[in-house]
């Protein structure tokens, strides 16, 4: 297991002025290896209406997939989220992502957008950490974010296309590729806008990401403390408003 992350001055404030920091490695090879085997399963039972999908998505994965939930709920990814979240820290969201290489520009992209303009979580100071399951670049789908977005708060999100539920942000500029090997991240603000492009390799495009927030966090739009969520894991500290994981 790869120990716990502390991010060093330089991200600190690399976190500041830009928004997002790498973290290198939080999966080791097995523990990689774990989180595809997760994916495999899931994408086994993908039913035949969906198969054709660009992208395949399984949201709150927890219980059933051991891989993603020992990284999510253990992985080293957390001391640096604790680095700027506080020690009450909890995990409220979970997602897989896989982009299957069909290259379709239109279905396969992923519009400029913050987190918080799908769900805005308040105080904004939550985070997501992405982590890549293969290598992944500009090739195969990697996620571009804009160095300094996040200091504009949240940001009015339009829909692109009435036959979606993706949102954008209309931004000048492609933004930076985060490209990362196979069980390294990149840990962003809620705020920070980022996008992915259609997958133009031979194989799937696999990531998964988990999405932090204080204790006292709140989700306004849904009512609703972070911490009482479905399926929200407290993964380090434990304040009295905590269940415990
Ligand atoms: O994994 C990707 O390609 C991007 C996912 C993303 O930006 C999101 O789900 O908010």
């Amino acid at each position: 297991m790869i120990p716990d992350i502390s991010l060093t001055p330089e991200q600190l404030e690399q976190w500041r002025r830009d928004g997002f920091v790498r973290l290198g490695r939080v999966l080791d090879d097995e523990g990689l290896a774990a989180c595809r085997a997760d994916e495999g399963a899931l994408r086994a039972a993908v039913g035949s209406n969906e198969r054709n999908a660009s992208t395949h998505f399984w949201c709150l994965v927890m219980r059933q997939c051991p891989g993603v939930r020992r990284l999510a709920t253990s992985g080293p990814q957390i001391g640096a989220a604790a680095d700027i979240l506080g020690q009450d820290v909890v995990l409220w969201w979970n997602q897989f992502v896989t982009k299957m290489p069909d290259g379709d520009a239109v279905r396969g992209e992923f519009t400029w957008h913050q987190d918080n303009g799908y769900v805005d979580v308040s105080p904004g100071s939550n985070l997501t950490v992405w982590v890549a399951l293969d290598d992944v670049d500009t090739v195969n789908g990697c996620v571009w974010v804009q160095p300094g977005s996040h200091a504009q708060g949240l940001l009015p999100h339009n829909r692109p296309r009435e036959d979606s539920w993706h949102l954008q942000v209309p931004v000048a500029g492609d933004g930076v590729p985060a490209l990362l090997r196979a069980g390294e991240a990149v840990m962003f603000s809620g705020y920070t806008l980022h996008r992915s492009l259609a997958n133009r390799s031979a194989a799937p495009r696999r990531a998964f990401f988990m999405q932090y927030a204080h204790a006292d966090a709140l989700l306004p739009a849904k009512n609703l403390a972070a911490v009482d969520h479905p399926d929200a894991w407290v993964v380090r500290g434990g304040s009295s408003r905590m269940r415990p994981a």
